[in-house]
């Protein structure tokens, strides 16, 4: 396919002086606070990633996108782009009214004018979408989970880049890949998007992507979102810059892509070619099971693994670039070379390590290879994922008031101090309403709020290597669910169910509370006049009637040992 790049593609920004006096104007406007994927999806509307969108998807669009894959002009769009707010926010709204859309720190970045706002059919979405409603996939949990219920639709005015500042010099908006590409007389362009480091595997397929392709090299890594427990962007992009110099200079070069992914696979390979389209690129790699989100909650494929390249090739002419397909490349043992398994010959010896297997590799400290990585690759990787047992993690006690959860929690803490090696701290329930919550009652979103703050204090601790032990009654499964997502990002995150019964509790009646409740004197007493959601699959379920203290923090350690989380 010839490159029609070389021309710049629209973008929605404004002039430098008109975004000035916007600017000052839009202060006075109604603010939205994007979220962390709206700044994203933002970053790529404005300087024409997203081309031909000229802002958040209007609901005609949004139908026709979720229903087709097409706006509703007919154009091939596959992916629904869309501003989802709170519900007392859209009430705000007027149809017509414009409104600032602000970062995280209140920089106004844009101005949209709102045509559309409706309330999204989301079990609809997901099924046409990703293919289920099944919140086993990234997109759909963050769908029902994360997005507002309301969205909201209209042309977008930019008015400056979302700030970055990581890696500066190695960000370009497609305008500048175009123009650098203008620049070096690249007229043929093979794209590589990934997630994940790049190692032997992959250098070889994008060597003969390129050798195919008769083209130049963009290696376009996804720094924006990927799937949640991926390796962060800031240790994979030192990965990549270690191995640059793997790479002729001359016909290879790499761009950050602040793009938020959806885990869409068929979808999502469509929508990472257009992208690249607008960046300028005439090729596109799609390997085997591009952007898979993993199994979904039957333990089975969401997609087959090579859907994405079939629905790619379907629409090819129409997304303007050409699909470098392979299949996925193995370790040929005796030719200690890598080849695309369809390729190697029968009976050969092929060897392959999975990202699981590499996962538990570096968790556990083991060997990596040399045919499958570099040294620099493993060597950072081994500096941000030390293995399990010196990362942070975070045990959170759940139980009735009254369950022994604090005693029980005490044991374990001064159980850790005494091996040593990591600080570990206790956000015990009544030590955080002390503290962090003294203002906090107990209606659901007051316990949510106070369950949220532990989880936030937790993550923080997990994130920096260190053990937090957390012991509030925590009743809503959901929650406790929220909190487990943003823990397990940087660490591991224990369950720990500590199943007194109520009546046992009530017989115990340590503080007096349940005669109180009993009485009327408290209201939303949890497990009398207040719900508790049993957990369902904890890490461990702890038995405390009959059962000494001592006995049950040791349990607590056996567990953690079994992940790997002590040493033994
Ligand atoms: S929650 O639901 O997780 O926010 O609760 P938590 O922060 O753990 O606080 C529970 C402690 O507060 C006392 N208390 C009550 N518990 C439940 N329901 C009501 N209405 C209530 N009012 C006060 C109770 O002593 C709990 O202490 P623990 O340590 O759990 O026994």
């Amino acid at each position: 396919m010839q490159t029609p790049n070389l021309v710049p593609i629209p973008e929605l920004y404004v002039s430098y002086d008109s975004a000035q006096k916007l600017k000052a104007e839009a202060g006075d406007l109604v603010s939205h606070d994007l979220t962390q994927r709206q700044i994203c999806d933002l970053e790529l509307l404005m300087n024409g990633g997203f081309n031909p969108l000229k802002g958040f998807l209007s609901e005609e669009d949004y139908n026709s996108v979720v229903d087709n894959m097409r706006l509703a002009d007919g154009t091939l769009w596959p992916m629904p782009i869309t501003l989802d707010v709170s519900e007392e926010f859209a009430e705000k709204i007027e149809i017509g009214q414009d409104i600032a859309l602000r970062d995280q720190e209140g920089v106004i970045l844009a101005t949209m004018t709102v045509t559309d706002r409706w309330t999204p059919d989301k079990a609809r979405e997901a099924a046409k979408v990703y293919g289920a409603d099944d919140s086993a996939h990234p997109a759909v949990n963050y769908l029902h989970n994360t997005a507002g219920p309301v969205y909201l639709g209209g042309p977008v005015t930019g008015i400056q880049q979302p700030i970055h500042y990581d890696f500066r010099g190695r960000r370009d908006t497609p305008n500048e890949l175009r123009a650098l590409f203008r620049k070096l007389g690249w007229r043929r362009v093979v794209a590589f998007q990934t997630r994940n480091p790049l190692h032997r595997a992959h250098q070889e397929l994008t060597f003969r992507a390129a050798k195919e392709a008769q083209a130049n090299l963009l290696i376009h890594p996804v720094v924006g979102m990927t799937k949640p427990g991926d390796i962060d962007h800031f240790t994979r992009v030192r990965c990549y810059e270690a191995v640059l110099d793997q790479y002729p200079a001359a016909t290879t070069t790499m761009s950050l892509l602040n793009l938020a992914m959806r885990m869409a696979g068929p979808r999502e390979a469509v929508w990472h070619g257009l992208i690249r389209k607008n960046h300028g690129c005439t090729h596109f790699i799609v390997g085997r099971d591009h952007a898979g989100p993993g199994k979904n909650s039957k333990g089975e494929d969401f997609y087959g693994p090579y859907d994405a390249q079939d629905l790619f090739r379907k629409h090819q002419d129409e997304i303007g670039i050409e699909m470098v397909d392979f299949k996925q490349m193995v370790f040929v043992q005796d030719r200690a070379q890598y080849e695309p398994a369809d390729e190697v010959e029968d009976g050969a010896t092929v060897l392959n390590i999975s990202g699981t297997e590499l996962r538990r590799r570096l968790s556990e400290g083991l060997e990596i290879p040399d045919w499958f990585s570099f040294p620099a690759v493993v060597e950072e990787l081994r500096k941000s994922k030390p293995p399990r047992s010196n990362q942070g993690f975070t045990v959170f006690f759940t139980g009735f008031s009254g369950s022994g959860k604090s005693t029980i929690a005490n044991a374990l803490m001064v159980k850790l101090m005494e091996m040593g090696g990591r600080p570990v701290t206790l956000l015990d329930g009544d030590i955080v309403r002390k503290n962090l919550s003294s203002e906090l009652g107990f209606s659901k979103e007051h316990r949510d709020l106070n369950i949220r703050r532990i989880g936030y204090v937790a993550s923080e601790i997990t994130k920096n290597g260190g053990i937090a032990i957390c012991a509030p009654i925590a009743p809503y499964a959901t929650t406790r669910r929220a909190v487990r997502e943003e823990i397990e990002q940087f660490g591991a995150f224990i369950e720990v169910h500590v199943a007194t019964s109520i009546e046992e509790c009530e017989r115990r009646d340590r503080k007096g509370l349940y005669k109180l409740a009993r009485e009327g004197k408290i209201k939303e007493f949890t497990g009398i006049s207040d719900p508790y959601d049993v957990p369902k699959n904890p890490e461990l379920r702890l038995e405390t009637e009959n059962v000494e203290v001592d006995n049950c923090a040791h349990q607590v350690l056996l567990k953690l040992e079994s992940m790997g989380l002590i040493a033994a």
